[in-house]
């Protein structure tokens, strides 16, 4: 029977979508995802455009269809992969990894004044460092006004994002975070370490949070673990994991958010019929935070209660 007031996951059921990325503005939770086509091209991952789903408690979406595309960037040809927004001064910011035409994964900005888009491409890269390292961005504008992209895989790196959300600090320029087991834990992805990609970066009572895709040692599907520090940038201090390989599917992916006094985390499993790891479906799971800020593992769930 379906239960009301019930969000039952997957959240997205009428296409498949991955790479969660939630971000609240005013009464509203707006949830970017990325689109595994149905039709696979050379059996890999196959994503033209990014999505966007609204709600305002948690049980209704409103779907508001495609709100970027690789249309839309005329130096990109594909690999329209996991995105996050930002508000600024009235204006919202998506940042996307591409590949581009010239070969090689890149971060592109689209700018809109509404949430829910459309986006307009900035008409060139903001990250472009001409190596597969460019995917993945997560964006915290602090507390004194300094934002912070961090992106990458397999190394976590940042750039201080100037006022206009589009540039970038080039004298500090783009700095490599020590990929050290301290940090992040001993795994088996290329740096030695657990991490893998990912990453999601947020503040909580003064303690900042680096939540990302890991790969155990000997385990070849990526779970979800998280690093705090008690600076934006770093040192990072391995916290534990976050939620064990679940949902059938190689990938998984962290977005996290606090909206109307609870905590979610939205991730993502192959469990919509089809699902494979290149169709992928969108889900979301409420936690707490003990007392000390730590998060205990968050078992993998059937859905939400509305709020
Ligand atoms: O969805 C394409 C890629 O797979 C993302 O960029 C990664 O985070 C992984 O989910």
């Amino acid at each position: 029977m379906e239960r009301k007031n019930f969000c039952k996951n997957p959240i997205i059921r009428s296409i498949y979508t991955a790479d969660p990325a939630p971000m609240v503005s005013g009464d509203t939770l707006y949830l970017y995802t990325t689109h595994d086509e149905d039709e696979l091209i050379k059996d890999f991952y196959t994503m033209f455009d990014w999505r966007c789903f609204s709600t305002r408690d948690m049980v209704n979406w409103t779907d508001h269809g495609r709100i970027f595309s690789l249309d839309d960037i005329e130096w990109a040809d594909d690999r329209a992969w996991a995105p996050q927004a930002a508000e600024r001064n009235e204006k919202f910011y998506l940042y996307c990894p591409v590949h581009k035409k010239d070969g090689g994964m890149a971060i592109a900005v689209g700018v809109s004044d509404r949430p829910e888009g459309p986006f307009k491409d900035l008409g060139h890269p903001l990250i472009d460092e001409g190596d597969w390292n460019d995917i993945d961005p997560t964006v915290f504008i602090d507390d004194d006004g300094q934002a912070y992209l961090y992106f990458g895989n397999p190394e976590l790196r940042y750039v201080l994002l100037n006022e206009d959300m589009i540039s970038y600090d080039e004298k500090t320029g783009i700095v490599k975070v020590p990929m050290t087991e301290e940090s992040f834990a001993k795994g088996s992805h290329d740096t030695g370490t657990s991490y893998g990609e990912g990453p999601w970066f947020y503040k909580r009572n003064g303690l900042y949070y680096m939540v990302f895709a890991a790969f155990a040692e000997n385990v070849h599907q990526e779970h979800l673990a998280y690093s705090t520090s008690k600076s934006p940038t770093g040192p990072w201090k391995y916290g534990g994991v976050l939620m064990t390989e679940e949902g059938g599917c190689f990938t998984n992916h962290p977005g996290i958010a606090d909206f109307k006094g609870h905590s979610y985390l939205f991730y993502h499993t192959a469990e919509l019929p089809g699902g494979s790891l290149f169709h992928r479906s969108v889900c979301v799971a409420e936690f707490h935070y003990n007392e000390d800020g730590s998060i205990d593992t968050v078992p993998k769930c059937e859905g939400i209660e509305g709020i």
